[in-house]
């Protein structure tokens, strides 16, 4: 009887008073019936609250490029189990644009906020609303201070540092080497923060550009400047791209100006990004990452322990593996899936979790 109520309900639930760059993605606006046997199995089991449907709302700063794509799906999949209706938006990388949607978000009283990436200073007066508000919040990327809040980030600092430890090692202990950064960007700024303490350590590395765009094409605005970089830099020796958008256009730079010597450090995976490193002479040879996927799932149960009253750590890390092109092309991988078998670490289930929560 609760169990068809609680089907009824969230069949009936619409978020109101979305704006244009927002949209549902929970089983109901998408169609996917949440009367599906498996589903309906798990709503049985979840709380009160959520068995009849509760609204997260997903404010992001960007979206686009596979990391993000990868990282929406893993929470649409949690979002389900969870019988969780997820609202989304998306600024495109206009923070105003954010800060419209996030005021939005709360002017509609979701159950539980997500902010996905973020400038600290457009997000945070915000955040400090909503959980005036009352509305619990997670940040994923975000640089944020509120005690409050559970902020999520991927271990960036250690993940910077590692990478470019990996670099050092890769070419030598010394040489030219070019580097993408765009301040501003939480994830970015961490791992700067691990490349410098590497450079600190180590005089024979000679850091000779730094460059990098962050747009809705990342990766053809980062080539235009890579171009420019390997022509001024005839002895570079390699990239440290901490970002696959990054380091696709870094690759695609090289290639087109045949330099075959040049090797890229890059950061975050992907199907297509395991595609460009194991093609034949790819100068990707490393790079630092999560599974996107498993992220956004975290993130969502991470919002739904807090929006149920649960216990959960402030500061929730995730931590990165360094994949090199020598282990994807020794085991054969070839696509995300085949990755996160070889590697079953990459998914950190008992992250951000409670015995009522269905594994997704
Ligand atoms: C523009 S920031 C891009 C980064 O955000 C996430 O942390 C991903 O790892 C990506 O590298």
């Amino acid at each position: 009887m609760r169990r068809s109520f609680a089907v009824l309900a969230a069949a009936l639930l619409v978020f109101a008073g979305c704006g244009d760059n927002t949209s549902g993605s929970s089983s109901d606006s998408e169609g996917e019936a949440t009367s599906t046997p498996a589903a309906t199995q798990e709503a049985a089991q979840l709380p009160e609250k959520f068995s009849a449907g509760v609204k997260i709302a997903l404010v992001r700063q960007l979206a686009s490029g596979d990391y993000f794509q990868q990282w929406l799906l893993g929470a649409q999949e949690q979002a389900k189990a969870l019988n969780v209706d997820l609202r989304i938006s998306d600024a495109r990388n206009n923070n105003d644009q954010q800060a419209t949607d996030l005021q939005r978000a709360i002017d509609q009283k979701p159950d539980a906020i997500i902010v996905d990436h973020g400038l600290a200073a457009t997000v945070n007066p915000l955040i400090d609303k909503a959980v005036e508000a009352g509305i619990p919040v997670v940040a994923f990327d975000v640089e944020t201070e509120n005690p409050e809040v559970v902020s999520i980030q991927q271990s960036d600092e250690d993940a910077g540092k590692r990478l470019g430890e990996e670099l050092v090692k890769g070419i030598g202990g010394s040489g030219d080497v070019a580097y993408t950064y765009v301040a501003g960007f939480a994830p970015l700024d961490r791992r700067n923060r691990g490349w410098e303490e590497v450079k600190k350590a180590n005089s024979g590395i000679k850091q000779v550009a730094k460059f990098g765009k962050v747009s809705d094409s990342t990766a053809n605005d980062t080539q235009e400047q890579a171009n420019a970089v390997i022509t001024a830099n005839p002895d570079l020796k390699a990239v440290l791209a901490p970002y696959d958008e990054f380091a696709k256009g870094v690759v695609n730079a090289l290639e087109q100006a045949n330099k075959t010597d040049v090797k890229v450090y890059g950061g975050d995976i992907s199907t297509p990004d395991i595609g460009v490193m194991t093609k034949e002479g790819s100068p990707w040879v490393a790079t630092i990452a999560t599974d996107p996927a498993n992220v956004g799932r975290v993130a969502v149960r991470a919002a739904a322990l807090k929006l149920n009253g649960d216990a959960i750590d402030r500061e929730v890390l995730i931590p990165q593996t360094i994949i090199t092109q020598d282990f994807l092309k020794e085991n054969s991988i070839k696509t995300l899936e085949d990755l996160r078998a070889k590697l079953p670490d990459l998914n950190t289930q008992d992250t951000a979790t409670a015995d009522w929560i269905p594994k997704s």
